[in-house]
């Protein structure tokens, strides 16, 4: 049968399990996915309509493809500003499908902004659809990408959506990811440099949760009776109340990246100067960097060994030799778990105590705390957004479970927790989505605040209201980086629960710490109603202690 690219490009999506696209206005493919019953999430934005594609499949650690279509071709203004979604998904690395429009033959050339050549800087693959039937060919090539190797957006330009093919001729049959195993040859050399170490550490990147690898990150911890930290992006890959676990940040992460002698890598870039850790001394401790390609490599450190390969394979496979060569005993436990748990108790003292805070304004820290007594850690998704809110949530909020928080942002792109919090909500609906946000973060997001009331997203957005970029001014912990660019109108000149709440969101103003928490659980109560809801947190500005650790400052 003779069908139009559009519609081929609709019913692949519907082959491949996809239950609706985020999109703004205007793509060419969209009638036909309104006339194909495929649900479409209309953002207020081209970038959140990226974001919010992009943060589902890293909610789904890739199992479910978000997919998003945006303006392009001759006139890609929707393209040119969704720019910043594509940025923020190709740094991060998340397997999210673009489609827009192509600039078609004849017409190129016709613009200064080229659209090949800056959507290939964003993509792990852009496929400009140059015969309409090649829809199928196209289709299959993205999601076996999408589904394979390092993750990374796929970007399909489409010039002609109404040009036509035999949808019979090449009949699409889904298709499915492939894995591949480490070297035999190279588990076992990594497996005698970890039975050699004195004090070897692990560190887990999101490869981990990639691989849905967290039960085998645990299993070898334990038998290899290691300590873990996790990269932000893998926050939650351990689970944090775990005895082994160290931390994401905060001093004792340092001193356990300090004294550690051997670092095991597993589904990290090993990529400093951004929002993770580098390796102090790097070059006296050795290295085994497992990863599922050679990218990160000898890239910012001499890898001592590799080993390349999908992080579940290979954590089975280190697991299986460490045992064989134990007769299953693995390593000695020793006094590992009470130390890192005297570590971990040293190190996160001065933020228990603040979150037990009264102070007034609020202590964020007390929100945080409150948070977690509100939330089912196993139940729940939270996430931070640029700004403190990330540094003081990733060092305190403790994760039980894969994406019960979402760490996010190689370089963190502000507005980005909203896009994420609903996506969190489009996988997980009977969770409650909590975004924690600055005034930064919630500028960004504000236009976009519509789409919960529209869509009936019962989102809770809680905005640590400190009346300025509180990392950016001076404070009490010095002069500030930025004096002359950090203040806006706080709390005492806008009521911004009122604002919102015009708007039809539940919002409430919390000046007083015991409120925090009966004002959570309203709020979540009008979510799970259907009703997305506000809280603004009068808060002091407090600082972040400490810094990614081997982090070059800009
Ligand atoms: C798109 C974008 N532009 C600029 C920045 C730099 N930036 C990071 S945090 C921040 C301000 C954060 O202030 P606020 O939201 O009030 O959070 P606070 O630290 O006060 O909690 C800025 C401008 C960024 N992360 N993203
Ligand atoms: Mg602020």
């Amino acid at each position: 049968m003779t069908i139009d690219v559009a519609t081929g490009i609709a019913r692949i999506l519907k082959q491949e399990g996809v239950e609706w696209v985020s999109t703004f206005p205007v793509c060419r493919v969209n009638n036909a996915l309104g006339r194909e019953g495929v649900p479409m999430l209309m953002m207020r934005d081209d970038r959140y309509a990226v974001a919010v594609a992009d943060a589902f499949s890293r909610i789904t650690a890739g199992a479910r493809i978000g997919v998003c279509t945006f303006q392009g071709g001759v006139n890609a203004a929707g393209m040119q500003y969704a720019y910043a979604g594509l940025a923020q998904a190709y740094e991060d690395g998340s397997p999210v499908l673009c489609i827009t429009d192509g600039v078609p033959m004849g017409s190129t050339g016709n613009s200064q902004f080229d659209v090949a050549s800056s959507m290939k800087t964003v993509s792990k693959w852009f496929g400009y659809l140059d015969a309409p039937e090649r829809v199928p060919t196209f289709m299959r090539r993205a999601f076996t990408l999408l589904r394979s190797g390092r993750p990374g957006p796929v970007i399909l330009a489409i010039p002609n959506a109404t040009s036509t093919y035999d949808e019979t001729a090449d009949p699409y049959l889904p298709v499915k990811g492939s894995k591949s195993a480490p070297d035999p040859a190279d588990v076992r050399a990594a497996v005698t440099l970890l039975l050699q170490a004195q004090h070897p550490l692990i560190y887990a990147g999101e490869g981990v949760i990639y691989a849905g690898a967290s039960d085998d990150l645990l299993a070898l911890a334990e038998l290899l009776q290691a300590p873990v930290i996790t990269t932000l992006k893998a926050k939650g890959a351990f689970p944090e109340n775990h005895p082994l676990f160290v931390g994401v940040r905060g001093d004792h992460v340092a001193h356990y990246l300090a004294t550690s002698d051997l670092i095991l890598a597993v589904g990290s870039s090993l990529s400093p100067g951004r929002f993770s850790h580098g390796i102090p001394d790097a070059v006296k401790k050795t290295i085994i960097h497992c990863n599922v390609d050679e990218l990160h490599i000898n890239k910012m450190y001499p890898t001592a060994h590799a080993v390349i390969g999908d992080a579940r394979l290979t954590l089975q496979a280190l697991h299986q030799e460490v045992s064989d060569r134990t007769a299953g005993a693995g390593r000695p436990a020793d006094n590992v778990a009470a130390e890192v748990k005297a570590a971990r108790d040293a190190g996160l003292a001065k933020y228990r105590e603040v979150m037990a805070s009264n102070e007034k304004p609020i202590n964020p820290y007390r929100v945080y705390g409150d948070l977690m007594q509100v939330l089912d850690p196993r139940d729940s998704f939270v996430t931070h957004e640029s700004g403190n809110t990330r540094d003081q949530l990733s060092t305190v909020y403790d994760t039980l479970i894969p994406r019960g928080f979402l760490g996010w942002g190689n370089v963190s792109t502000l507005g980005f927790s909203l896009a994420a919090a609903i996506a969190a909500k489009k996988a997980f609906p009977a969770r409650p989505s909590v975004a924690v946000t600055g005034e930064a973060g919630l500028g960004y997001m504000l236009g976009n605040l519509e789409v919960l009331l529209r869509e009936k997203l019962g989102v809770t957005v809680v905005h640590i209201s400190n009346g300025g970029f509180a990392g950016y001014g001076p404070g009490f912990w010095g002069p500030g980086h930025d004096p002359f660019t950090h203040a806006v109108l706080g709390p005492n000149e806008v009521d911004m629960a009122k604002v919102l709440g015009a708007l039809g969101l539940h919002t409430e103003r919390v000046s007083e710490p015991s409120e925090v928490i009966p004002a959570l659980q309203r709020a979540l109560a009008a979510n799970a109603s259907g009703q997305p809801a506000y809280l603004e947190c009068v808060c002091c500005q407090y600082p972040v202690y400490g810094q990614w650790v081997g982090r070059r400052m800009e």
